[in-house]
């Protein structure tokens, strides 16, 4: 037991220990969440329901839910809708505060820096406010991202605010020869299955710690999306992809030849694998039903195919992986490349924006819910001095 701190965890006693120092929090209890858990064998729910049963809803419902943390009827739904579309209108120039930003910088970073932007345009003194209105600018936001990192126009007309969220991403993006319905059921499935994941995991984590010290939303969530590039965190959707582009062959044999390969090198199997779950993450389950029905001959989506049979099989040889099936980036990127979106270095733009709505209701909840609407207050764990003997300069 570390210096007599035990903490009560329910049924559980959790005595902390010294070798629960510095590794980063994991499994430390910190918090509660409202929006989200995590269990072994259903994956994520989102209050408490499991995703599976929320994958075929469209996105505005389920902003309702992390929201409200009740599925909306259908005028709610309704209500959502307009109240998301009548947030659309963004009060500032962003097209030229991008246009000034580094092309080679990564996509990410541009989110983060647009994500900022949109609050030095405005904020409101509301919590939810502004959490709302910057889950109902993201779709602007992201469009122009591409446009202008492509070089393409940008000074194109408002948002259509009679338009759901994923369909303004798709007119600002405003890509041809693409099947508009088929984008708009990958992305908005995308986004459903990415909104949230629990309070734990780093982004989140960062997100309701910078709001803690009443940084506003949008800086919080600029923080978070920082925390969300790395490539252990959200960048491994992007890694995802550039492996399956790396393999290139569906062959059984040779994919198998080339997951022993990467093993026998040391690197790890994208795409498989979870620190919770125990089973296939239901989020990979429905991409692989979704990639079925629109894309089964999909050159990327035949080797993820083949790669879902050959590497449980594989990585299950090792006894120290603990799961060693599909998680949700395995199909991601193969779904967002058949709709159109062919480079990876921005699938990760799509998991923060997803994340947009998870994280703002977090926060939401955290500053204006518990501890009777006070708020959790701000964020300051316990660091021991490493150098215990007091020293002086000679
Ligand atoms: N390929 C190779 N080795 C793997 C592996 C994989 N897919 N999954 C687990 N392992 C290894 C771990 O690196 C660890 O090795 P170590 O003891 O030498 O450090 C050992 O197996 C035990 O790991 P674990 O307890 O089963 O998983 P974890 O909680 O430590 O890690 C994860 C989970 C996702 C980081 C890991 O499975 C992994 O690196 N997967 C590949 C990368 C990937 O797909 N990342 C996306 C994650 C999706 C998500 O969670 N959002």
């Amino acid at each position: 037991m570390l210096r007599g701190i035990k903490l009560t965890d329910e049924d559980v006693l959790l005595e902390l220990t010294d070798k629960h120092l510095n590794i980063g929090l994991r499994g430390v209890p910190v918090g509660t969440c409202r929006t989200s858990f995590v269990t072994p064998t259903e994956g994520v729910h989102y209050c408490g329901y499991p995703i599976r049963e929320l994958a075929s809803f469209e996105p505005e419902d389920i902003v309702y839910l992390l929201m409200n943390k009740e599925l909306p009827n259908a005028s709610q739904s309704q209500e959502i809708r307009k109240d998301l579309a009548s947030r659309a209108k963004i009060p500032g120039d962003l097209a030229s505060v991008l246009s000034t930003l580094p092309k080679f910088g990564h996509p990410m970073d541009w989110l983060s820096v647009g994500i900022h932007t949109l609050g030095m345009f405005e904020t409101t003194d509301d919590w939810k406010e502004d959490a709302l209105n910057l889950i109902a600018r993201m779709p602007r936001l992201m469009g122009l991202i591409f446009r202008i990192r492509e070089g393409r126009d940008s000074n194109i007309p408002e948002d259509d605010t009679s338009l759901s969220l994923v369909d303004r991403f798709i007119n600002t993006l405003g890509l041809e020869n693409v099947d508009k319905g088929v984008m708009k059921r990958v992305i908005s499935t995308y986004l459903v299955l990415h909104m949230d994941h629990g309070g734990g995991n780093l982004s989140t984590f960062t997100g309701k710690a910078v709001a803690s010290g009443k940084a506003t939303v949008y800086s919080s969530i600029a923080g978070a999306m920082n925390a969300l590039s790395g490539p252990l965190h959200g960048r491994a959707n992007q890694s995802c992809l550039e492996f399956v582009l790396k393999i290139g062959t569906s062959d059984t044999d040779e994919v198998e030849a080339f997951v022993r390969a990467e093993l026998d090198a040391g690197r790890p199997i994208f795409g498989f694998g979870h620190a919770v779950l125990r089973v296939e993450d239901p989020r990979a389950t429905v991409q692989f039903e979704l990639g079925e029905e629109i894309c089964p001959n999909d050159e990327n989506f035949k080797i993820i195919r083949t790669l879902r049979d050959v590497a449980p099989r594989v990585l299950g040889e090792n006894p120290k992986i603990s799961n060693p099936n599909a998680n949700v980036d395995i199909a991601s990127g193969a779904l967002l490349h058949h709709v159109g979106l062919t480079d990876p270095t921005y699938y990760t733009t799509f998991f923060g924006w997803a994340r947009v709505a998870g994280i703002g209701a977090q926060i939401v909840d955290e500053r204006s819910v518990f501890r009777g609407g006070k708020g959790v207050p701000i964020y300051r764990p316990k660091y021991f001095a490493e150098q215990q003997t007091l020293r002086h300069i000679e």
